[in-house]
């Protein structure tokens, strides 16, 4: 995969999390963040949807941000025409095609969604903007339909089509057939969009970039509807494990902690501690075996190097399962200057210590300051 771009929805999908509100100067303060990552798009909440939705939009596009930004529209010519109007770059277009959404949702057939979508579509082009066409539950879609609506919108000039797992049900391989399909069928970009319901938005996202998808969505911390979509730092740390010169030379990946805390702390969550990246055991080594080879060679236990990210690795010493070498390594951070033999005995002393409580960093450097300063009074 030699190229991608990201669409960030924070300002979209992330407001449908549950619970997320952000006023202007939250919206603006996240949009520079994430724009001082260098992510390609930043997608809006409709101006359809209130007053400070319409403002909002109006009030970011004006920024002179890099990213170019987008509005996420019903597929209407109203929402069209008033999205046009609030200064975006660009409109995403989107209408569900499911027989759940024909039926329960909207309510419309298919041959009344492809002159929609055409008529929309058309109007939006005639205006100068950038037009993207979503379906919204693709993979809950009649294939012979959808396949025949992109290959319509296609042919009319469609900026990209989009794909979107709205309930989270699909899995890599079924997302590597529809769009490797979708692929042979138009010749636009490929935006997906992936749902985490059941863990896969971003193997999903990854797959759909392999089989020929051109633009995937995302959003801090995976906030959106439910449980969220491809959370950005983790399709980060996936890309840059697949290319690393290309994700390192296009963003910056030392920002990511940055607009995680802005949103974490703006929608009331602490960043779980198993995040990507910044997840506070993102880079904690603990394993005597593992944190022998770490200080020898990081790459042994790393795949990512977390000082690209603008973070530390951690090895973890005040537990049972230590070794003598990373607390020896300890050792020679504290300049206390003891041989292997007593890097031995007081890691033995540890382990006694760690199988009858928790220690903390503290603790140990305290026991490893008291052995080096007993073996000076010449008592070990
Ligand atoms: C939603 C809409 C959407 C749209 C995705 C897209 C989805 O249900 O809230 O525009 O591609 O998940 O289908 O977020
Ligand atoms: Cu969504």
């Amino acid at each position: 995969i030699s190229n991608f771009k990201i669409i960030e929805s924070t300002l979209r999908e992330g407001e449908q999390f549950a619970n997320a509100f952000f006023d202007t100067a939250k919206k603006v303060e996240i949009a520079k963040a994430l724009d001082a990552i260098g992510v390609d798009y930043l997608e809006l909440t409709s101006p359809a949807a209130s007053e400070q939705s319409l403002n909002d939009c109006r009030v970011i596009s004006s920024l002179g941000l890099k990213a170019k930004i987008l509005t996420h529209v019903r597929c209407h010519m109203d929402d069209a025409k008033l999205a046009i109007e609030s200064g975006v770059d660009g409109l995403d277009v989107v209408i569900g095609t499911s027989s759940f959404l024909r039926e329960f949702s909207h309510g419309k057939d298919m041959d009344y969604i492809t002159q929609k979508a055409i008529e929309v579509i058309t109007y939006i082009k005639s205006k100068g903007l950038e037009v993207r066409f979503s379906t919204e539950d693709s993979f809950r879609s009649d294939l012979v339909d959808l396949l025949s609506i992109y290959k319509a919108v296609d042919k009319i000039g469609v900026t990209r089509v989009g794909i979107a797992d709205t309930v989270g049900c699909a899995n890599p391989r079924q997302v590597y057939e529809l769009v490797r399909t979708l692929r042979s069928v138009v010749s636009c970009d490929i935006e997906c969009h992936f749902h985490n319901d059941t863990g896969c938005a971003i193997a999903n996202a990854y797959t759909a970039l392999e089989a020929g998808a051109t633009h995937i969505d995302t959003s801090v911390l995976g906030i959106g509807e439910r449980n969220g979509i491809t959370p950005l730092g983790g399709l980060l740390a996936r890309m840059y494990t697949a290319d690393k010169e290309f994700v390192m030379n296009k963003y910056d990946l030392t920002k990511i902690r940055d607009v995680e805390n802005i949103v974490a702390d703006s929608v009331e969550v602490t960043v779980p501690f198993n995040n990507y990246i910044t997840g506070y055991c993102a880079f904690t080594h603990k394993a005597g075996i593992h944190a022998k080879a770490i200080l020898n060679n990081p790459s042994t236990y790393e795949i990512l190097n977390p000082h690209d990210f603008g973070m530390n690795r951690y090895v973890s010493i005040g537990h049972r399962l230590t070794g003598w070498n990373a607390v020896k390594n300890r050792v020679e951070q504290l300049n206390l200057g003891l041989t292997d033999e007593d890097a031995k005995h007081v890691t033995q002393k540890i382990k006694e210590l760690a199988d009858v409580r928790p220690l903390s960093l503290d603790d140990v450097d305290t026991l490893l300051r008291a052995y080096h300063q007993a073996k000076d009074q010449g008592l070990h």
